[in-house]
């Protein structure tokens, strides 16, 4: 493996993101990705693409497919107690999201990758850095039995939340909370109970309506952590979902057999700083907030977005005031993330111990938000994306 000017550890969206913006900058990059490229597309993850995200990816040659395939939502709504709240997104913000499945992101950068050529290991294992404080890091992996060395000016860590990286920064402070629950998604070939998200707090639990097309549902339940999938038959799901929902919405879900099904643990995490010398973090690797606000791959985008606009000015004119400030940037964005995915998650699950004042605490943010446009329009800023 030659050296290289940016080598990048993790093929997910944040390190490929990366690369496909490099290169826009005419910047080198190489990605190690430990799994098969049939593996990370079999991911099923996110499904919300926040406006900035959209406009990003359009600026970038990546808008396509969004155009065609992609379901611009101009509103969001919040069921509790019988009845479903509307935030109009675009009356709010001026502003929308987009539905549009990571796995249909991830495909579409790989096929940008490799109309340019551009460089990505597969199944590479053991990755690991050294010189991370020199001007020269170099970073050894293996493929099969053969292993490989290479230098680069710069590492980008994004190899998510389970990923090796942020194990190199010593310094780091780590903000972490679990929630005591889980997700039980499903996937199914079925028409969408709505043609908006639906979020649904019940007693029972949570419930979220969501999709991937007109014909692609995506639904989940709040289910305790140590739920065994063995004992939610489809039929189980289906009941449990048409129980949380107001009886107006679960009337009409149309119900079919599972295509997948998954548990989420939620937890939130944020590591600072994001950078040690030349190594910089990037996504997941960095910090990962419940799936409750939706910001997950948004966050690695605008991460990725701070990293290439500073990786390009040291390119263009040795600048490092940029790179020098990323962690402080990036940061600044994350953590108004994970306070709004913190806040959706508080408002919307029953907690264990949660006795009749936390139930009275959510009953009555939600009437506010009922009533209140400036309650209304601080959710739909955060839900639809702070600016960049
Ligand atoms: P990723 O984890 O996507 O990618 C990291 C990549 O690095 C992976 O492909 C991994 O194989 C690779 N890697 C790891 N260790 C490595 C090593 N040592 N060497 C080389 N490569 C290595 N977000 C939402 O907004 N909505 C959701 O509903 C949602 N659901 C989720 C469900 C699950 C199970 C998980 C784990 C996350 C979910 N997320 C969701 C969050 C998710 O979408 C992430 O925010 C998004 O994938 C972040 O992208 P990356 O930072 O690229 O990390
Ligand atoms: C999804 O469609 O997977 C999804 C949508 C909204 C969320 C989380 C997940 O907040």
């Amino acid at each position: 493996m030659a050296d290289t000017q940016v080598a990048i550890v993790g093929g997910g969206p944040a390190g490929t993101l990366l690369a496909h913006l490099l290169e826009s900058h005419g910047i080198e990059s190489v990605v190690l990705e430990r799994r098969s490229r049939d593996y990370v597309l079999g991911r099923i993850r996110a499904g919300v693409l926040e406006q900035g995200t959209v406009d990003l990816l359009a600026a970038h040659g990546l808008g396509d497919r969004i155009d065609r395939e992609g379901l611009r939502h101009t509103g969001v709504n919040l069921a509790a107690g019988g009845r479903v709240i509307r935030i109009d997104l675009a009356a709010r913000t001026g502003k929308a999201v987009t539905i549009y499945g990571q796995t249909q992101v991830q495909t579409d950068l790989y096929e940008a990758r490799d109309a340019a050529g551009g460089a990505m290991v597969f199944e590479a294992e053991d990755v690991a850095l050294h010189d991370l404080e020199s001007d020269r890091p170099r970073l050894t992996y293996s493929v099969g039995c053969e292993s490989t060395t290479f230098g680069a000016d710069f590492v980008a860590g994004c190899d998510g939340s389970h990923g090796v990286c942020s194990s190199y920064l010593p310094a780091v402070r780590r903000y972490a909370t679990d929630y005591p629950f889980g997700w039980l998604g499903i996937l199914a070939a079925t028409p969408p109970v709505c043609d908006e998200l639906i979020y649904a707090n019940h007693p029972n639990g949570f419930a979220l309506c969501s999709m991937r097309s007109r014909q692609l549902s995506r639904y989940y339940l709040q289910c305790p952590m140590d739920t065994d999938l063995e004992e939610w038959p489809d039929d189980r799901f289906w009941d449990e979902l048409r129980t949380r929902l107001p009886a107006t919405v679960g009337d009409n879900l149309i119900t079919g057999p599972s295509i997948e099904r998954s548990i989420t643990p939620l937890h939130s995490l944020v590591s600072e700083p994001m950078q040690v010398g030349r190594l910089h973090l990037a996504g997941d690797a960095a910090h990962v907030v419940p799936p409750t606000g939706a910001k997950g791959l948004n966050l690695a985008v605008s991460d990725v977005h701070y990293l290439s606009r500073a990786l390009a000015a040291y390119y263009r004119d040795g600048s490092t005031g940029l790179l020098n400030a990323y962690s402080r940037t990036a940061l600044s964005r994350v953590w108004n993330a994970v306070r709004f995915s913190w806040w959706m998650t508080q408002l919307m699950h029953r907690f264990p111990g949660d006795g009749d004042f936390g139930l009275r605490m959510q009953q009555t943010e939600l009437d506010y938000l009922a009533t209140s446009r400036a309650a209304q329009t601080a959710m739909a800023e955060n839900y639809v994306g702070l600016p960049l």
